[in-house]
């Protein structure tokens, strides 16, 4: 008898999707389910604001003038929760993470980042990951602005990582040389997360 992942996996052939694309124990959804700890911050724009300190020439903020206005970028790509759904060909745009870290010239020492976002949720991720080329923060998905619930105004986007990482809500990033876990890093998840080697837990 095949399972639901198996039957799940055998479908994508059908559906022109190359089922390599699907990480192992995941399953597809179409869906956009919504996830996290605690409860949808109340945004002001008015106040706020995007941070970035720790090992930089220069710390700086950001407000939501000046985000909303700077050149974005679209990335259409793959998103894998590590509650096993997987969602391709997701469409998003926002400012690259590069943009950032080069206006406040991060320091040779910095190895990791720590992000941040309203209700001290936090992810660690490694530097080179953190500016991936496919690293962004969003704040459009498929062509409209973010729902409050998937991290309204704006998000991390780290693809190519379980969707963990990809920090809604966003309002800091602090650059370290050493990596330092975050909320689901102190409480069992994998400190690095990658989907395709079934990075869920500590010691996987
Ligand atoms: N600020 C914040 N960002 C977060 C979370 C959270 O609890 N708080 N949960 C993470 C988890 S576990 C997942 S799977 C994704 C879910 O994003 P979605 O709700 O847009 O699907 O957001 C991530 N970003
Ligand atoms: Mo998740």
């Amino acid at each position: 008898m095949s399972s639901f992942f198996e039957r799940n996996r055998a479908k994508l052939a059908d559906l022109g999707i190359d089922p390599d694309r699907l990480p192992p124990g995941q399953y597809h959804t179409e869906r956009f389910p919504v996830l996290h700890a605690g409860s949808v911050p109340a945004v002001d724009l008015d106040s706020w604001d995007l941070a970035f300190d720790g090992l930089v020439s220069e710390e700086r903020t950001w407000d939501w003038e000046s985000v909303i206005s700077m050149p974005t970028t679209e990335t259409i790509t793959d998103i894998h929760c590590v509650t096993k759904w997987t969602k391709f060909d997701t469409v998003w745009e926002g400012i690259p993470t590069r943009t950032f870290a080069e206006a406040v010239s991060v320091r040779p020492e910095a190895t990791h980042v720590l992000v941040s976002a309203y209700h001290g949720y936090t992810a660690n991720l490694p530097l080179e990951d953190f500016l991936a080329p496919t690293s962004m923060f969003a704040h459009t998905y498929q062509g409209e602005p973010l729902e409050p619930d998937h991290g309204y105004p704006l998000r991390l986007l780290v693809p190519h990582l379980y969707f963990w990482k990809s920090v809604k809500w966003v309002r800091g990033v602090t650059f370290l040389s050493e990596d330092s876990p975050g909320f689901w890093e102190r409480n069992g998840y994998h400190m690095y997360g990658d989907p395709f080697r079934e990075q869920r837990y500590w010691g996987d």
